[in-house]
């Protein structure tokens, strides 16, 4: 994925009409689409190649299960155009190793999470993040995904693997993260939903933050 503004837009919307309406609208102010189980369980996996269209798409499935298992839902989900799955890392080496294997042969991209951005991933996830994170690196992984709503977090998971890796970002806005601060921090892009898609101008509220963050590119 090319950086340009930093942005991806998370569409966690549930009707196909607004999620287009919205990615036509935004698509100038953010390098990626992020789309994830309400708008893919609500609209079918197809909306993945029709959004493709604006935007790389990157499938948020958070896919956590046996190697096999994994192979065949990463496979579809590039079956669809999608550029990249998200995907969990606390299953095992052998798991990822298959996420980043399919990804590979459809020169797609895999990005793995590593500390959960709610209140809540505080507790299991923190313990484990810098070794997730590390072995997404070993892995061949693309990224990683890191807490907006904690920068020093982010900062100690950038530490921990170098500059090879991206780091994606969410938790910006609705869930109290500044932009700007998670790029300062380390992050090569913030992912935002609801700040985008529930605000009463969308395509105004992305320019916004695109050019809050701009400076820290
Ligand atoms: O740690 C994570 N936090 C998080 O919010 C990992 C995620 N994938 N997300 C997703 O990012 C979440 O499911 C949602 O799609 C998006 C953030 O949306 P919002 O809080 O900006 O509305």
């Amino acid at each position: 994925m090319e950086r340009e503004t930093g942005l991806i837009v998370a569409l966690d919307v549930l009707e196909q009409d607004s999620a287009i309406q919205i990615s036509s609208e935004v698509a100038e102010y953010v390098d990626a689409i992020k789309v994830g189980y309400p708008l893919v369980l609500s609209e079918g996996i197809e909306i993945i190649s029709k959004l493709a269209d604006y935007a790389p798409v990157i499938a948020d499935f958070k896919v956590a299960d046996i190697p096999n298992t994994d192979m065949l839902i990463c496979g579809e989900v590039f079956k669809q155009n999608a550029s990249g799955v998200i995907v969990h890392g606390f299953t095992g080496e052998d798991s990822l190793r298959t996420c980043v294997e399919v990804a590979n042969a459809n020169h797609g991209d895999i990005y793995v999470v590593s500390e959960m951005s709610h209140p809540g991933g505080e507790r299991f996830f923190q313990t484990v993040a810098e070794e997730i994170a590390e072995m997404a690196k070993l892995l061949g992984a693309t990224g990683v995904v890191a807490p907006a709503t904690r920068p020093e977090r982010l900062n100690v998971i950038r530490n921990a693997i170098g500059d090879s890796l991206s780091i994606i970002s969410p938790g910006v806005g609705a869930q109290g993260g500044s932009a700007s601060d998670a790029i300062a921090a380390g992050a090569d892009w913030v992912i935002v939903g609801r700040s985008i898609y529930n605000s009463d101008n969308p395509k105004e509220s992305a320019e916004k933050i695109a050019s809050e963050i701009k400076p820290y590119l």
